[in-house]
């Protein structure tokens, strides 16, 4: 009977789940080859539960901007990045982008802006210095988390600074927190094979170190779905874990779903991941990744259908209204670019949670019945 055999694979984890243990390498490779999808949603659930969680689910009312897509990196997953002389390629300067940042507001009232480029060489530390300044100026009140790990590491190259230095200097003109991205797979093998031009991980980690010491929270992230094997998703997320123990300063994880279009792995016949996998990735997640309070199911990458369901497989955050999105739809998403706040509303509370609208550092804002 491969039922059984497949809910007696589960068992020994489930046992330690229950008992509030750490899962190993061992256990969440056996996660990932489990195909007992529903299993491993109720183990999630029941894990995000046993460490405190609630039936609370969070949302930002935010607003996602880019100042350039130019980058050098070329990184093979990514349909966003243009060079500098390509059709498409654009670079804002700061009043543009306060301007438009201003003017969404007026429409909105976001509390946050979220901001990721691509690693332009024909810009200088003072390109991303002066945008916060003048948005702080602009908007007070809104928090600015900007720059991936990939973007501070950049800065640095460009300034000659360290990362601590860069980052004290972007903190002291209005940097709030740091977006998870450039984390994509930390394995060797496939970083060489799909972003050869990006900073080894110890920079990754050494840039969210940096920013947990300074007081300055993170979000984390992983790329899954390309050349990856199970086994390296588990050493990516045993790596993230082991510097969350170290440092503390991740907020929230968000597990990223690759989009092949526009993509080199396209024309090698790359297709979207399924459904079952993003669940399976988002409950494995919860499941060995035990020190990372929130786990954001995008809507923007999976669907607001598929987010829905992922709240029941350890996901406790629909991230938010984002407005404009680039660089999943670059690569093929049929998602919209925006939700509005009662959508949000209605999706949560459909799937039987109690919404609620948080701040970028999961303060609560405002709760609404279930
Ligand atoms: O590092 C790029 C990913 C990241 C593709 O902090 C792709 O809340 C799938 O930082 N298919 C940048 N993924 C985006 C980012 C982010 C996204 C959502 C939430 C948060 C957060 C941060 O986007 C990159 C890469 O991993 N990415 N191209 C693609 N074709």
């Amino acid at each position: 009977m491969a039922v059984l055999d497949r809910t007696d694979t589960l068992a020994p984890i489930r046992e330690k789940v229950e008992a509030g243990e750490r899962l190993d390498f061992e256990d969440g490779v056996a996660l990932f080859e489990s195909d007992d999808l529903l299993a491993l949603g109720e183990l999630a659930d029941l894990a995000r539960r046993v460490r405190g969680g609630d039936d609370r689910v969070f949302f930002v009312q935010n607003l996602n901007l880019y100042q350039t897509n130019v980058c050098r990196v070329k990184c093979k997953f990514c349909a966003f990045a243009k060079t500098q002389r390509q059709d498409g390629a654009y670079t804002l300067s700061a009043d543009e982008f306060v301007e438009n940042a201003v003017r969404q507001y007026e429409a909105t009232r976001f509390t946050e802006i979220h901001c990721v480029n691509g690693e332009s060489p024909h810009v200088d530390l003072d390109f991303y210095v002066e945008v916060l300044r003048k948005l702080r100026e602009a908007l007070p009140d809104v928090h600015l988390k900007f720059y991936t790990a990939s973007e501070i590491h950049h800065m640095s190259t460009l300034s000659g600074l360290s990362h601590e230095e860069v980052l004290r200097e972007l903190k002291d003109a209005g940097l709030g927190s740091l977006p998870g991205g450039g984390a994509e797979i930390f394995a060797d093998r496939v970083r060489r094979l799909v972003a050869p031009g990006k900073e080894h991980p110890d920079e990754w980690f050494d840039v969210h170190d940096t920013a947990h010491r300074l007081g300055i929270t993170t979000q984390c992230t992983m790329l899954y779905g390309h050349v990856e094997t199970y086994e390296e998703r588990i050493d990516h997320l045993l790596r993230l874990r082991a510097q969350q123990d170290a440092s503390g300063g991740f907020l929230s994880f968000i597990p990223l779903a690759f989009h092949p279009e526009n993509t080199v792995f396209e024309r090698r016949g790359w297709r979207h991941t399924t459904g079952a996998e993003d669940l399976k990735t988002i409950a494995v997640s919860r499941l060995v990744l035990d020190n990372v309070p929130n786990l954001k199911a995008y809507w923007i990458m999976m669907g607001m259908p598929l987010a829905q369901v992922a709240l029941h497989f350890g996901a406790n955050d629909v991230q938010g209204t984002v407005v404009r999105e680039e660089i999943f739809h670059a690569a093929g998403a049929t998602t919209p670019t925006e939700q509005k706040l009662d959508e949000l509303v209605r999706v949560v509370r459909d799937a039987g949670r109690v919404p609620v609208q948080r701040d970028t550092l999961y303060n609560e804002l405002r709760r609404w019945a279930a």
